[in-house]
């Protein structure tokens, strides 16, 4: 009989495909020799990022007791904590549930975690975007009982949802709904792939936007007061080496509406995928695929009846910048927040240690980036000194004694976890960085002149390698396929620049092309703005 991983997934067991709407995917380690050992990697939800305290303190204790000893951050806000053996699956999940924590449709054919700024700030806009951002998860959520069936034994744990998101899951003036479904949204069939939502505000392109299925931006007033959304629609990051009818691709504008319809807009848009995704092959469900394939007036057109008004035209919004929120910030009531950067999202040995005995002993909350970072927020100014200090002795500093090409670096977990990954990652980007930092020396371009890096095992794109200026996607054993042309602020899409790139030849490739930048570019010209001809 063929074990479960050599199995094409589309006949993979009942379990295994329902386990994925509740956030777990079976995998073993390609490291080990001889017959596999299989565990379950466990995926959380957390819009925005939002971690209360009591939920951090069980992920890190579960992470010791019951995984492989380390939390792995995301680059979509969430946890993921590998190598759960099937007999403490229950108690893991229903650990999490209990500790205001949830994992349900953290995977699967559905709306995945809502991204918006993590920055604690007390501002409005930011605030606005936050609550919106977990108005929308609430919205998308599976409505069955069956998660809660399964891991806590009925429990009913759910918060209270705000009554609007309630009137708009349940609203159907114009034909969106199952109406006697216990899914009114999702029917028996969810959406004919995964799903994605970020939300932010003016400027703060902290979340990726234009790589989501949908972007949501706040719009305000000249006094800061929120009005309504700019859309942005069909973005998407994975694709298939060699097969060009798949691609990354950019969201791009559907329009404006006000405030008060935005869960209504939203809802438009899902149902539209949902009806007209292609579900034949899985490889073309994206909703970017849908997009491309009617052009944007046809899908604005759908979208409309669905919503029952038309869009207005999208409202002009500033420059995005990329922001890490990493350091020390006031949040603008009394407190402060520090963000922290960790190497590729992994928390581990005495980091780990540190981080659980400040955010315990000081009861904080803490926020995840969506660049696989974290934030510890509701600091009094006088514990700011005994947290620096203890931090700094666990290695992690402040965003100044850290290399900047760490701080914007990103790598997906690849080997020896994913079953997809065809290389290197994360355990291969410490050397790929040092090795950059000497050509950097060596063709004479100055400490802080950073560029963005990402890197991932295979083309799927999980680290968002097609927006940085450089980006490694494996394609073969110790082989990468090189992109360059994004931009810093995450706003254009890097083009493929050379094939089966193998990892020792690195410094062969890439001296030249510094060489170049360092002695031609136009004064302040970012890599990804200098390379963005070189692309193939
Ligand atoms: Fe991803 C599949 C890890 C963000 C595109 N992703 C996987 C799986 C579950 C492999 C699998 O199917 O068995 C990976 C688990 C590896 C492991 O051992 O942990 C995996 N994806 C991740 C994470 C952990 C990477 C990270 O470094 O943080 C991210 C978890 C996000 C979360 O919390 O929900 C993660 N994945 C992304 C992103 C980035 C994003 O969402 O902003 C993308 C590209 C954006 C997009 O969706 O277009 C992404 N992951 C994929 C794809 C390709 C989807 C496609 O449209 O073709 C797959 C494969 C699939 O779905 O068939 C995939
Ligand atoms: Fe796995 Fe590929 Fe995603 Fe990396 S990009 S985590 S190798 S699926």
């Amino acid at each position: 009989m063929r074990s479960c991983s050599q199995m094409p997934r589309t006949l993979m067991s009942p379990l295994h495909k329902l386990i994925k709407f509740h956030g777990s995917y079976q995998q073993y380690d390609r490291d080990e020799r001889g017959a596999r050992s299989y565990s379950f990697m466990l995926r959380t939800k957390n819009p925005c990022g939002k971690v209360p305290n009591k939920l951090y303190l069980t992920m890190d204790d579960l992470a010791d007791q019951f995984g492989i000893g380390t939390l792995r951050l995301t680059t979509r806000q969430t946890f993921q904590l590998h190598g759960v053996v099937k007999k403490n699956l229950k108690t893991v999940m229903s650990s999490i549930i209990h500790s205001m924590g949830s994992t349900l449709g953290a995977c699967g054919d559905l709306n995945r975690n809502v991204l918006a700024p993590a920055a604690p700030f007390a501002r409005k806009d930011y605030q606005f975007a936050q609550q919106t951002a977990d108005d929308i998860a609430a919205l998308l959520t599976p409505q069955s009982g069956f998660y809660y069936d399964m891991w806590v034994d009925g429990e009913k744990i759910m918060s209270a949802e705000p009554p609007e998101v309630v009137k708009a899951r349940n609203d159907n003036s114009h034909g969106t709904n199952f109406p006697d479904s216990p899914e009114p949204i999702y029917g028996t069939q969810f959406l004919p792939r995964k799903f994605k939502i970020a939300v932010t505000v003016p400027t703060d392109n902290s979340v990726d936007l234009l790589t989501n299925d949908v972007g949501v931006v706040v719009v305000t007033d000249a006094d800061g007061e929120p009005q309504g959304f700019n859309l942005y629609v069909g973005g998407g990051m994975g694709r298939t080496h060699r097969v060009e009818t798949t691609f990354p691709r950019l969201a791009e504008s559907l329009g404006y509406v006000p405030k008060e319809d935005i869960l209504y807009a939203v809802k438009a848009i899902v149902v539209t995928q949902r009806e007209n995704g292609r579900r034949d092959d899985r490889k073309y469900s994206r909703m970017k695929y849908l997009i491309s394939s009617w052009g944007i007036e046809k899908f604005r057109s759908v979208v409309e009846e669905y919503y029952g008004k038309k869009f207005e035209p999208s409202r002009e919004l500033p420059e995005w910048e990329f922001k890490s929120y990493l350091g020390w910030h006031e949040q603008g009531d009394g407190g402060l927040f520090c963000g922290l950067h960790v190497d590729s999202g992994r928390v581990g040995g005495k980091m780990k240690t540190t981080l659980r005995e400040i955010i315990e002993k000081y009861n904080l909350d803490v926020r995840l980036t969506p660049n696989q970072n974290i934030i510890l927020c509701g600091i009094r100014k006088a514990w700011k000194r005994p947290i620096t200090t203890a931090l700094a002795q666990a290695g992690l500093l402040e965003p100044k004694y850290v290399d900047p090409l760490n701080l914007t670096a990103m790598a997906c977990p690849a080997l020896p976890m994913c079953p997809l990954a065809i290389t290197e990652a994360e355990r291969g980007m410490p050397g790929i960085l040092k090795r950059i930092r000497a050509v950097f020396e060596k063709v004479g371009l100055k400490y802080n002149e950073s560029v963005v890096i990402r890197a991932t095992g295979c083309p799927n794109g999980c680290a968002r390698p097609y927006m940085a200026e450089l980006g490694f996607v494996g394609d073969g054993p110790n082989s990468y396929q090189l992109w360059l042309g994004g931009t810093p602020n995450q706003t254009s899409l890097a083009r493929t620049f050379m094939n089966k790139v193998k990892i020792h030849d690195l410094e062969k490739v890439l001296e030249p092309l510094f060489y170049n930048w360092k002695r031609k570019r136009q004064s302040k010209e970012s890599f990804g703005d200098f390379t963005k001809p070189c692309g193939i």
